[in-house]
């Protein structure tokens, strides 16, 4: 019987599984006792009022206010609780830890590329210790894919021109499989992996058998002085351009009087789309790179901007 479940239900290996489950279980048992009842009902109905059979046929009465407002209640209730149940499921499914290691991906036709903070790469391959966070940090280079692990119970759309994230704490050893769950084009069914789950010694293990390259914040350092970054946004800089220490995280001022919070999506949008928020007290004279720079670059020299220590802590934006 186990056995039997077990090949119908995917196991549940991440911190979010058995809340998803819990509400899906509980789903299913409304459903079907409710189902059930009316079952039971019209099956009697069937048998009572047969053809033929003596009983009394007169109209019931039409209204009956007690009755209405009691089983319109108590379903509005039972729902009204589901509803607020799995909201909170699902805000939580948006807020990672503090603690969560951010890993990028990049959907591509039609591969997962991973990149580590450490500036290791996988392609639709993940390893990760069990018990740690991880935050993904996802792109697309073309089209629509999806990120979904069953046995981790969450699943997001990578969209190209914007960032998406999903994340999850493992909480069992093994490989899981990775999906891309949207259709994406003729080798949709071959975007598939595995999440390689470890413990933290075999994790230790498997990281020292791999070659140590840069970390993804120092490839970023070198692609900010090769793009030119480094040009305009350095103390010695003839352009009057935003100093970008600390930037991650803060609440930078906009030219239109607005106010937008440094995330990825925002220092992504800088690079791209540079003249989209303009940054207040600056002039819009910075170029696009879009069509210039890789989705794995751009993670690069956002996974860099992040590193950089505040330059002033206390100010809403380094300033010079
Ligand atoms: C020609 C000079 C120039 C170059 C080259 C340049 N920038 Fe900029 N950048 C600016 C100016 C000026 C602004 C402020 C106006 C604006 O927001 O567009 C800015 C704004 C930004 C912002 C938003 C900063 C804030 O405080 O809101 C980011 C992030 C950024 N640039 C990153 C980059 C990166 C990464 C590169 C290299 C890939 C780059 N820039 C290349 C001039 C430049
Ligand atoms: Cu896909």
């Amino acid at each position: 019987m186990r056995t039997f479940f077990n090949s119908l239900f995917p196991s549940s290996a991440s911190n979010l599984a058995p809340k998803v489950d819990h509400i899906y279980f509980a789903l299913l048992a409304l459903c079907g006792a409710v189902a059930f009842l009316v079952c039971v009902v019209a099956l009697y109905f069937c048998i009572r009022y047969r053809r033929g059979a003596k009983v009394d046929r007169t109209p019931p009465k039409t209204s009956e206010i007690p009755f209405e407002v009691t089983w319109t209640a108590i379903p509005f209730v039972i729902f009204l609780g589901l509803f607020f149940w799995a909201a909170e499921v699902f805000f939580g499914m948006s807020r990672p830890p503090a603690n969560a290691t951010d890993i990028y991906v990049v959907g591509k036709q039609w591969m997962w590329k991973v990149q580590h903070p450490d500036g290791r790469r996988e392609i639709n391959e993940l390893h990760v210790p069990v018990g740690q966070p991880v935050r993904l940090i996802m792109s697309s280079q073309d089209v629509i894919h999806d990120f979904f692990v069953p046995a981790f119970r969450n699943k997001q759309d990578v969209v190209p021109g914007r960032y998406t994230m999903e994340w999850f704490t493992p909480t069992k050893t093994g490989r899981f499989h990775l999906f891309c769950s949207q259709y994406c084009g003729t080798d949709h069914s071959l975007m598939v992996g595995g999440i390689d789950v470890m413990e933290p010694a075999d994790y230790a293990r498997w990281l020292a058998q791999q070659p140590a390259p840069n970390s993804l914040a120092a490839e970023g350092e070198r692609a900010f002085h090769m793009r030119g970054c480094s040009g305009c946004h350095s103390l010695n800089s003839t352009i009057h351009a935003p100093l970008l220490d600390g930037i991650y995280g803060k609440r930078v001022p906009l030219s239109d009087g607005t106010f937008v919070t440094a995330d990825e999506q925002y220092i992504r949008d800088s690079i791209l789309l540079p003249n989209k928020q303009i940054a207040a007290g600056f002039a819009p004279v910075m170029p696009t790179y879009q069509g210039q720079i890789s989705e794995e670059e751009l993670n690069a020299i956002i996974a860099y901007l992040k590193s950089l220590g505040a330059a002033e802590p206390n100010s809403v934006r380094s300033e010079r």
